[in-house]
């Protein structure tokens, strides 16, 4: 199905997209707002697109017809034609009504919101089957979702620019389709988990430590520095999108299976939490979760709450964990300070700083739950 929203992977290796971030910022205090923005940048660049401008309004209440008020929407019209940019991003989510007011206000323009914007990175990013079907389940369900409002133009994701607009029975026969689309994969995802459920009982008995944290934060270069593993790391969000499962040997007597896997953000769409839940089981089935925390950066407090409300979305905020403040290579003096008095072990996944210690924190823990621990050579 052809989503306009959508931009197929292929389409980052054929030009950026010019794009601007708005955000209407209804906060107080606007120091978390700008941290928002700039983690939404990030989120814009690992999709492809060139960020040319930012626009901020200040008010009380998003406009529920526009989200920005109309002085805005208008400023905003001439922010585009000045930096020729031809996408816009909003920070606040957007009812369907609010995108087709800003697109129709703005010509010939894309609008989409941050949600959007993150299953777009998870479409470029999957490379399994298991994480494809993931994927477009998340996005099935989200349009889904964001047709109900009614207001949405169909033509213009099926049809190129200009197409007219549907009568109400091509709104019910996409509808239909979605939803037999939607029952497929539900079957196929269905699979997927009882399949890999019986992967787990087949290595049951070694046990599993889990790497969870904010996305970003380091955990396949975790992987790779207490396993000798390769995993792919990169500096932008949502890199690891599939389960990676590597047996390693900690310290003599105690091998583990490490569960690298997809990161976690603020406001995770709820989309891809559900329709993760194949990949997401690798976590919620682990002895042991390893919360790797970016100590390098000034956000870190907020991330380390995000990492645990979803953790408890999942239900897992109930398993052993221990938390690693990675980076710390990375740290300010001032900094490191405050992080002697933190619980949890320091490393550096970078320089192998603590990496040999976290490797007896992990097994001492394990022997002290009692896990079953393979033995010998
Ligand atoms: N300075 C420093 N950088 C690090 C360290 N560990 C990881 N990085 C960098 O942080 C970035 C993200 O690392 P990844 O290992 O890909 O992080 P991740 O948590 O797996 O990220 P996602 O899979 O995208 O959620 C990369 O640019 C790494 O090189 C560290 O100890 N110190
Ligand atoms: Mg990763």
């Amino acid at each position: 199905m052809a989503h306009r929203t959508f931009r197929p992977p292929e389409a980052a290796a054929r030009g950026k997209e010019r794009t601007v971030l708005a955000g209407v910022d209804t906060r107080k205090d606007s120091s978390l707002f700008d941290i928002e923005m700039h983690e939404l940048r990030a989120l814009a660049e690992a999709a492809g697109a060139e960020v040319v401008a930012e626009l901020v309004q200040r008010r009380a209440k998003a406009d529920p017809a526009s989200l920005l008020g109309l002085g805005k929407v208008e400023e905003l019209k001439a922010l585009l034609n000045e930096s020729k940019a031809t996408t816009v991003v909003t920070l606040n989510a957007l009812r369907p009504r609010q995108r087709a007011a800003l697109e129709s206000a703005l010509g010939d323009v894309k609008v989409l919101d941050r949600s959007v914007l993150i299953l777009d990175i998870f479409a470029a990013h999957a490379r399994t089957s298991e994480g494809k079907l993931q994927v477009e389940m998340a996005q099935l369900r989200h349009r889904v979702a964001n047709l109900i409002g009614g207001s949405d133009r169909l033509s213009r994701l099926g049809g190129g620019i200009g197409t007219r607009g549907p009568g109400e029975t091509k709104l019910e026969v996409d509808r239909r389709r979605m939803r037999l689309r939607i029952s497929r994969l539900t079957r196929e995802l269905d699979q997927v988990r009882v399949r890999r459920r019986e992967q787990r009982r087949g290595r049951a008995e070694t046990p599993v430590v889990a790497l969870v944290g904010y996305t970003n934060a380091g955990k396949s270069s975790l992987l790779n520095a207490l396993s000798g593993a390769h995993v792919y790391v990169a500096d932008q969000p949502f890199a690891t999108l599939d389960p990676t499962l590597r047996k390693t040997r900690l310290v003599s007597g105690v091998d583990v299976i490490l569960a690298d896997t997809v990161g976690f953000i603020t406001d995770l769409p709820k989309e891809l939490m559900a329709a993760f839940r194949a990949t997401l089981d690798e976590v919620t089935s682990a002895a042991l979760l390893l919360h790797v925390i970016d100590a390098s950066n000034p956000d870190r407090s907020r991330q380390q709450a995000s990492v645990e409300t979803v953790l408890a979305q999942l239900g897992a905020d109930t398993l052993p964990s221990i938390e690693v403040w990675n980076k710390i290579d990375a740290v300010s003096q001032p900094d490191s300070q405050v992080l002697v008095d933190s619980p949890g072990v320091t490393v550096s996944a970078k320089t192998g700083a603590g990496v040999g210690a976290l490797k007896s924190v992990i097994a001492e823990r394990l022997r002290s739950l009692s896990v079953p621990l393979s033995s010998g050579a």
